[in-house]
Formats: C-alpha cells, structure tokens, sequence
C-alpha cells in the first residue's frame, strides 16, 4: 500500500533548510551559500522510500522583509504551509526564537500543523546537556509530532528524520513517478546553479577571508 506526505521545510534564514534537502534526497538539488536569504522561490524535491513518497517543497528563510523581494518570499512560505500535510521546522541549535520564527509558530498553531522540529547543525555542539536544555526550550512554545537533532552537512541522524517524516504520510498514490527526484523545470534548476556559483564568486571577493574557501572558481584568496 502506497503512502504520501507533502512536506514544506520552514525556518529563518541560513538555517541550513536547503543542506537538509540536498542531504535527504542524497542529490543537490537546491543552492547553498554562507549567505541568509539564498533560497528566494520554492525548491521541489521527491524521495521515494519503499512504499512512501515523501515530497519536499524547500522554501525561502522566514524573515523580516526590507522590500517588495522579501514580502514575495515570506508570501512563498505563508503559501506554502498553507498547502502541505506537515511542515519540517529547522531551527538553530542556540540562542532565542526570534520574531520570524514566532510568527512561524503561530501559523502552525492555526493550521493545527503536524510538524517535525529539527535542531540542526547539532556538530557545533559538542555538550549533550546544552542539547537537552535546548530541546526542553523549544518544546515550550509547540506540541511537535517529533524532535530530531541533526546535521545537515554531515548527515547525522538524518535517516531518523525521514523514518518520522514516514509516518506522517497517508495512504495514497505517488503523485511522482518513483525515480523523480525534483519537479523543477531544468530552466528554473540551471538559474539556481548560476547564482550559486555567482554567490560563490561573491564570497571570493569578500573582506572576509574565511568565505574565501567557498570559492568554487579555484581562488583560495582573491585579495592576496
Ligand atoms: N556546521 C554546520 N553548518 C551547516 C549545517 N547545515 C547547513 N550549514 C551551513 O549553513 C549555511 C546555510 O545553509 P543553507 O542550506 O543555504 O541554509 P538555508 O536555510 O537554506 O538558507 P536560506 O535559503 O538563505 O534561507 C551554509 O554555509 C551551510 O553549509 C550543519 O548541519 N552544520
Ligand atoms: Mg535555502
């Protein structure tokens, strides 16, 4: 018996929302910089798993818009949650909730959202307790269906993630066929992998010598 969940992954910027999709479906899909606000439209990604399907709609950081951009973006998410079976609610593994994040929240709460929180980038926390102080925080403020700690970049936990992703999927046909790994128009796919590398460029050229190593055009330090 066939299952499926859509699935958005929310959460502020620079999260690491689009690393954790790369990482689920084992193929990039969706650009990654140091950058916030990387991610501006709606990334599509399908894992078939066995008899579940799980599809991923990877959308922009949640945050306080400063022009018409930043509105459209935060309209993509509002849309989005307003459209799935679940949302994966990634989260910083330290300090306060902020506004965006709240706002977030209180979307879910409306909806009555099942919703998976991921603690992410936990290989920057190396004392378990600060972990477990965190998950006591966070699981304050909404009844999450589960939490999972995990790294997106290098991969902890991720297969627990998707074991929970599978069950909240019902029974239904595949929407996809079952070696689809994204919905995206290749056009849409290739302007994503030209602003990445322009990013990449970008950081080359920073003041800041330690975006230089995300240089993919083989600088190690445009400056020097
Ligand atoms: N240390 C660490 N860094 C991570 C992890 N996941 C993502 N990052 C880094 O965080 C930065 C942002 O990652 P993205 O995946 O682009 O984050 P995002 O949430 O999609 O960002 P926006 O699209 O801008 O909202 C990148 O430099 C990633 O390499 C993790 O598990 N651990
Ligand atoms: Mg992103």
């Amino acid at each position: 018996m066939t299952k499926t969940a859509f699935v958005a992954i929310v959460g502020k910027p620079n999260v690491g929302k689009s690393s954790l999709l790369n990482k689920m479906l084992g193929q990039k899909i969706a650009i990654v910089s140091s950058k916030p606000q990387t991610t501006r439209t709606k990334i599509m990604g399908v894992l078939t798993k066995g008899e579940t399907q799980l599809v991923f709609t990877d959308t922009p950081g949640f945050h306080k818009p400063h022009n018409k951009l930043g509105e459209k973006m935060n309209e993509a998410v509002g849309d989005t949650v307003g459209g799935v079976d679940a949302c994966l609610f990634l989260t910083e593994p330290r300090g306060e909730l902020n506004e965006q994040e709240l706002q977030l929240l209180d979307m879910f709460k409306k909806q009555k959202m099942p919703v998976i929180l991921a603690i992410n980038k936990i290989d920057m926390i190396n004392d378990k307790e600060e972990l477990l102080k965190r998950i006591v925080y966070l699981t304050s403020f909404y009844d999450f269906t589960a939490v999972v700690p995990v790294s997106a970049t290098q991969g902890d936990h991720v297969d627990e993630l998707i074991d929970e992703l599978d069950k909240l999927a019902f029974e239904s046909p595949h929407f996809f066929p079952d070696d689809t790994l994204t919905a995206q128009p290749e056009r849409v796919l290739a302007a994503e992998i030209i602003r990445e590398k322009i990013h990449g460029i970008a950081n080359c050229f920073s003041n800041t010598p330690t975006f230089s190593w995300h240089c993919s055009c083989g600088r190690k330090n445009a400056r020097t």
